[in-house]
């Protein structure tokens, strides 16, 4: 029997090998495994870990609140576990007592691990839920704006995720696919819970075996691999909705638009071609328009939009548009011009947002929602975006708009982050390291010193999926794992639920977390709670020792063709949407009630605060894009071998257009240094002809690592230069892409990288 294990980036085969110590590869039949994980059993990764648990010395000797400016400065006290535990329990005890739980920000977001019951958020939610609730985040950094806007205007994003045309039935009918930001693999090998079979590349290129012509749109151009040829429009970052007003407008002059489409399936098409030509506010949108704003010859716009009309077109946009201020624009756009062209809910036809963001979309698989732990439920009603935390920490009682309503950041005085690193996924770090002082106290589970745990009062060293049994799953992926323990935990680290048992003990409501069940039963009974849903949606699984034993279920004999909406096309009046008219919505009441100037009832193109058209412009001339890192998944396993063979002497690359790297007498190697007025980064210059003038990337996720002395960012983390802001009032996503930056260089004897080192401990046995 093959033993198997899973990761969020693939399922792995395990080599049980004697001498050299356990090996995984990946399972049989994935086309293009990926090569993320190969080396998470590399011995040299556990320089990073946990050890024992760790408490900041100023807050040991002087209590909560202590000190909290020198959270990442000073050193750590190791304690035995029931120390730390002690600890914890009693300061949530006094937060809870003398604030109220309306004090603790338990929103703890993040990737974690893929296993579904050591699932560190259930984990960590479900506690806070049984000693009274916590302060909780909506929405996630991937999807902040399209979460909320997209339910206004054609279905939830959770839902058009699961409803996205699949790969072999745009190979047999799409002849044009048009995407904006590219189908980037690299983002492809992953999906949250484990993707199976990488299924991208290999829909690419039957797409582009059967014919069909691919057009990529935006600043980059390394993001789109078919096998083949495919054209490459260069145009501005966020200047996307510029670009499809453009093609909107000439399909409009042409007489191509789908007017019948427009009147039986959508609502408020006249209100926002007043817009587009003009009549409302003064400005057609014509391509000329268009190729001011965005770059892109107006002839081209023009053409281009006459050849979708005149092919079975496929319209895609990448998740980082909305990623951006005013990101709800290009999502809301994108479904305008798609339902301009009339294919929405044909075969091959419409649109897709985000084929390519994971490995999920665009799979034939159903959607089947798989083993989970129930996390309770929350007595407190307070909430942020997610990526609000920084405004939460520094302006409690401030209100702030989300989605038609005013809310009240609440007052926290303790941070509890299990499986998320905000000093990874946050912008403008420097900001946020002011914000962070703000607590009592902070606690983290971990299983690194990352640069949260680093700033925590109380690390717990949290195990791996490696180092437990669980059960791995992702919606639509089509393999359910029993996901085998490979190795014995490291040194003293413990799993979050073992943990969070430790405080529940310790604050009488053991029996209310646990349930009485330890982990193997839990394990056994989520899987057979799912095994009684699935089997009222008629699939059939094994009961869960044969499924133990077997150690993988292959879902693919419940896969079909998908075709996104093509019930809603062929009768809308039967199957109508969940918006309020049950249309298509391209001018929404609802939207325009809220009276938001950054976003008004219909698509709408408004420049962002930052851009290459922006007066910041002028002082910083570099739009920069902060991606996500092909090597690693964020900042997870960022000191593998694998990912630091992407560096360039040990830095994050910068990609810079040639010219912009002669202009500034930079060549190719060189370490330069990365600024704006927020903060300022090392990197690695990469002159390359992939990435268009005016614009630099680098990709998220190396460790962040600042000078104590300077504040200089050693290593090429890019959330200390992004803008900390919300995309709109209607959603407050994240925005990282809106950047202005420059670039100087080359820096001579720069600062050696930190990183990986880990605080200074002293031990606490004799204390
Ligand atoms: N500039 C910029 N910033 C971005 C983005 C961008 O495009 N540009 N993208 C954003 C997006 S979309 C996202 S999703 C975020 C991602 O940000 P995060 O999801 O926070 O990033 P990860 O590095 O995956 O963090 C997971 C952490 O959990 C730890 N961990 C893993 N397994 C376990 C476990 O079982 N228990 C415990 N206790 N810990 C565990 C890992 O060691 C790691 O530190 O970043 C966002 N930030
Ligand atoms: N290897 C790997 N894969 C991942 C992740 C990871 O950390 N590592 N993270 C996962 C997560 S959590 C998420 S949310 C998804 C994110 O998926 P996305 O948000 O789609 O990913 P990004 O890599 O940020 O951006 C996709 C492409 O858009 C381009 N782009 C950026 N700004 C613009 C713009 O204004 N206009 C246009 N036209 N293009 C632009 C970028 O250059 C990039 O090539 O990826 C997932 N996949
Ligand atoms: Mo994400």
């Amino acid at each position: 029997m093959t033993t198997y294990t899973a990761a969020h980036w693939g399922v792995y085969e395990v080599e049980p090998s004697a001498a050299e110590g356990p090996r995984i590869r990946p399972v049989a039949g994935d086309p293009d495994p990926s090569s993320i994980g190969l080396h998470q059993l590399d011995p040299a990764l556990n320089r990073t870990r946990v050890r024992r648990p760790a408490v900041r010395k100023s807050w040991l000797e002087h209590g909560p609140g202590a000190r909290t400016d020198l959270r990442g400065r000073e050193p750590f006290v190791e304690v035995d576990w029931d120390r730390a535990l002690d600890l914890v329990a009693a300061e949530l005890q006094r937060v809870r007592t003398r604030y109220g739980n309306a004090a603790i920000f338990g929103g703890s977001y993040g990737w974690a691990s893929a296993g579904r019951f050591h699932h560190a958020q259930s984990q960590v939610h479900r506690f806070l839920n049984t000693i009274g609730g916590y302060v909780r985040h909506l929405n996630s950094y991937s999807l902040g704006a399209a979460h909320v806007i997209l339910p206004h205007v054609v279905a939830t994003m959770t839902d058009l995720q699961h409803m996205h045309t699949s790969w072999d039935v745009m190979a047999e009918h799409t002849e044009l696919f048009v995407t904006f930001g590219g189908v980037p693999a690299k983002n492809a090998q992953m999906a949250p819970g484990g993707s199976g079979l990488h299924r991208v590349p290999e829909g690419l290129r039957r797409m582009q075996k059967a014919g069909v012509r691919f057009v990529n749109i935006g600043p980059v151009d390394d993001n789109l691999e078919t096998g083949g040829d495919h054209e490459w429009i260069p145009a501005r970052p966020n200047s996307d909705v510029a670009m499809m007003l453009g093609l909107a407008w000439t399909l409009v002059d042409r007489g191509l638009c789908d007017r019948a489409f427009l009147a039986s399936h959508c609502v408020g098409f006249e209100r926002f071609e007043r817009y587009l030509t003009g009549t409302e506010d003064g400005i057609a949108k014509t391509p000329a328009w268009a190729e001011a704003l965005c770059g892109v010859p107006a002839e081209r716009i023009e053409a281009l939009a006459v050849e979708m009309a005149g092919a079975r077109t496929m319209l895609n946009v990448a998740w980082s548009l909305q990623r951006a201020h005013h990101g709800e624009q290009p999502f809301w756009m994108v479904i305008t011009l798609a339902a301009m062209l009339g294919q929405i809910g044909l075969p091959g036809g419409g649109f897709g947002v985000g084929y390519g963001a994971m490995n999920t979309l665009g799979s034939p698989h159903r959607r089947l929602s798989g083993p989970r732990l129930d996390q309770g439920r929350n007595a407190v009603d307070a909430f942020i975006p997610v990526a609000r935390i920084a405004d939460l920490l520094l302006h409690p009682g401030e209100t702030f708009p989300y989605d038609g309503v005013d809310r009240t950041y609440p007052d926290i005085h303790l941070v509890y982050w299990a499986g998320g690193n905000p000093y990874h996924h946050h912008q403008d770090l420097n900001r946020m390291e002011r914000a962070w002082q703000k607590p009592d106290t902070i606690v983290v589970n971990e299983q690194c010193w990352t640069a949260t745990a680093k700033r925590a009062d109380v690390v717990f060293p949290a195990t791996t999926g490696l180092e437990r049994d669980d059960i791995s799953y992702a919606t639509q992926e089509g393999l359910l794992v029993a996901t085998k323990q490979v190795v014995p935990p490291f040194a003293e680290a413990r799993h979050d639920f073992d943990i969070f048992c430790g405080l529940a003990e310790r604050m009488g409501v053991a029996e209310a977390f646990t349930e009485g069940r330890d982990a193997e039963a839990w394990i056994r009974h989520i899987y057979e709670d799912c095994r009684e849903r699935w089997d009222k949606a008629g699939v059939d699984i094994p009961d869960f020792d044969t499924f133990w034993e077997k150690g993988l279920v292959d879902l693919d004999k419940d896969a079909g063709p998908v075709i996104m909406l093509s019930e809603f096309r062929s009768d809308p009046e039967a199957n109508p949407l969940k918006t309020p008219s049950g249309k298509l919505e391209l001018f929404s009441e609802e939207i325009e009630s809220f009276g938001y100037a950054d976003c008004p009832g219909h698509a709408t193109w408004m420049a962002p605060c930052e851009w290459l058209g922006a007066e910041q412009a002028h002082a910083f001339p570099l739009h920069l894009i902060s991606d996500q890192p092909a090597r690693k998944l964020h900042s997870q396993l960022d000191d593998s071998a694998y990912s630091r063979k992407g560096k360039v002497g040990g830095r994050e690359p910068l990609l810079i257009h040639p010219d912009d790297a002669v202009r500034r007498g930079i060549a190719a190697g060189d370490v330069v240094e990365v600024f704006n007025g927020r903060g300022r980064c090392l990197a690695a210059a990469v002159p390359s002809e992939d990435i268009m003038p005016g614009v630099v990337r680098m990709s998220t996720g190396a460790w962040y690592d600042p000078d104590p002395e300077t504040g200089l960012e050693r290593h090429g983390n890019p959330n200390v230069l992004t803008l900390d802001i919300g995309t709109s009032s209607l959603s407050q996503g994240c925005a990282a892409h809106t950047c202005l930056v420059d670039v100087r260089g080359p820096v001579n004897e720069p600062a050696p990288v930190r990183a990986f080192e880990a605080p200074e401990l002293i031990s606490g046995d004799d204390l």
